[in-house]
C-alpha cells in the first residue's frame, strides 16, 4: 500500500482522577493522534509521549517535531508492503521509540482495516480475552489508596500495582497486606526512584508476597538491577530500562530481571515488541502489557498485544472510564467477567476514532502533504 497522506493532532484530555507516579502528577494528559491514509482508508495510532520528559526524554513536543520534520515526510507517498517496513525506514534515525511507535501502530492499524484483518490476529494473537490489572497512583492519604484499592478489587481486576516512592513504600504495602489479606495478586511500580543503596529496605518488601517489583532503579541501572536482584527475594520486573531486544536478552543474561513489562511505545514500536515477546517466550520469561495512561485508541492496539500467548500476566489495561470521561474511541474499553477484557476483533485496532471528540480536544493539527 501506499503512504498517500498523514494527519497529526495534539490532544489534551482530562483524566477522570489525577495520576501521581515518582516522578509527578498529571491530570491533563497529553498525546499525539496520528492518522495515515491510503486508498480512502485510514489507520490510526496513539504517540504516548507526555508534556514533560519524566518517564522518559521524549515528549508531545519532541516527538511532534521528529514526526513532522523528519519521519512522515521520509514517509510520504512511499510503498510499503508491510508494517515492519516502517521501523527498517526510521531505523536510521537515533532514538525517539514513542513516535516510531505511533507511526507503525498508524500503519498496522490501516493494513488490518485494508486486509479485513484484526491487529490481534496480525500479530499472532492466540485469546479473544486478556487478564487485566490495574495500577494506582500515588494517593494524598493511605486511605484514599485503600478506598481506591477496595473499589477496584470488588470491579474485578485481577492484580492491584500500586505506585511506590521512598516513604510511601513498606507501610503502604503493609496497610494493603493488613486490610485485603496474602491472596490479593499485588505488586509495585517504582519508576526507578530508589538506589542500590536502598537494597536493605527493600529487603522489607520480601515478606509481603508481591507478584513483583518494578523497575525499583534508574533506567540505566542494569548492572544494579542485577546486584539488587540478588539480594530481593521479590521477582523484579523492569519497564524503563528496556528499550528494545537487545536490552531484553542482555537483562535476562545479567539476571536483572525475571519478568518484562512489554510497552510498544516504549520499544520503538509493535514489531520490536513482538521480539521481545519471542525472546521471553523461548526462554521462558512471562511478560505483560504495560500502559501509558492511553486513550482508546493506544489501548486497542495494548489489547491486541496483550493476546500474544507469552503474555500470562495481568496487563495495565483498565476500562475507558478509569481514565478519561470522555474517551477518543468507541465502542469504550469495558471489563468482563472474571478481570478480563475483550480484544477488539474488528479489522485494525478494531475501534472507531471519535472524530468530534478529537476534534475538541485538539490543540494543534497539521496534515501531509
Ligand atoms: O510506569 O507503568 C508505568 C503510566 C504513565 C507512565 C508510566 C507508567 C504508567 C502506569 C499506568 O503505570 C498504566 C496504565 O496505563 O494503566
Ligand atoms: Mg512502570
Amino acid at each position: 500500500m501506499r503512504l498517500e497522506g498523514f494527519r497529526l493532532h495534539e490532544v489534551e484530555m482530562p483524566l477522570a482522577f489525577p495520576f501521581e507516579t515518582s516522578f509527578g502528577r498529571e491530570v491533563l494528559r497529553r498525546c499525539l493522534v496520528l492518522s495515515v491514509e491510503s486508498g480512502g482508508v485510514q489507520g490510526h495510532g496513539e504517540c504516548v509521549a507526555a508534556r514533560e520528559p519524566l518517564y522518559s526524554a521524549e515528549t508531545t513536543g519532541t516527538a511532534w517535531h521528529v514526526l513532522t520534520e523528519f519521519f512522515l515526510p521520509a514517509l510520504l507517498g512511499v510503498e510499503v508492503a508491510s508494517p515492519e517496513e516502517v521501523p527498517r525506514r526510521l531505523a536510521g534515525w537515533r532514538g525517539h521509540p514513542m513516535a516510531k511507535a505511533a507511526v507503525e501502530a498508524a500503519v498496522w492499524d490501516l493494513v488490518g482495516r485494508l486486509r479485513g484483518a484484526s491487529l490481534s490476529r496480525l500479530l499472532g494473537g492466540t485469546r479473544p480475552q486478556v487478564e487485566v490489572g490495574v495500577s494506582l497512583g500515588l494517593e494524598p492519604t493511605l486511605d484514599a489508596l485503600l478506598a481506591r484499592i477496595e473499589a477496584y478489587r470488588g470491579q474485578g481486576y485481577r492484580r492491584i500495582k500500586v505506585k511506590v516512592k521512598p516513604g510511601w513504600d513498606l507501610e503502604v504495602v503493609s496497610a494493603i497486606r493488613a486490610r485485603f489479606g496474602v491472596d490479593l495478586p499485588l505488586s509495585v511500580d517504582a519508576n526507578g526512584a530508589y538506589g542500590l543503596e536502598d537494597a536493605a529496605h527493600l529487603q522489607g518488601l520480601d515478606r509481603h508476597g508481591l507478584a513483583m517489583i518494578e523497575q525499583p532503579l534508574a533506567p540505566d541501572d542494569l548492572v544494579d538491577h542485577a546486584e539488587l536482584a540478588r539480594r530481593l527475594a521479590t521477582p523484579i520486573c523492569l519497564d524503563e530500562s528496556i528499550r528494545h531486544a537487545q536490552d531484553a536478552r542482555q537483562a535476562l543474561n545479567l539476571g536483572a530481571c525475571r519478568v518484562i513489562n512489554i510497552k510498544a511505545a516504549r520499544v520503538g514500536g509493535l514489531t520490536e515488541a513482538l521480539r521481545i515477546h519471542d525472546l521471553c517466550r523461548a526462554r521462558g520469561v512471562p511478560v505483560w502489557c504495560g500502559g501509558m495512561l492511553e486513550t482508546g485508541v493506544g489501548r486497542a492496539a495494548n489489547l491486541a498485544l496483550a493476546s500474544l500467548p507469552g503474555f500470562v500476566l495481568p496487563s495495565d489495561l483498565s476500562e475507558s472510564r478509569r481514565y478519561y470521561a470522555e474517551d477518543l474511541a468507541t465502542p469504550p474499553a469495558t471489563l468482563g467477567p472474571g478481570g478480563r477484557m475483550v480484544v477488539p476483533s474488528g479489522p485494525g485496532l478494531g475501534v472507531e476514532v471519535r472524530e468530534e471528540v478529537l476534534r475538541a480536544r485538539s490543540l494543534r493539527s497539521t496534515r501531509l502533504p
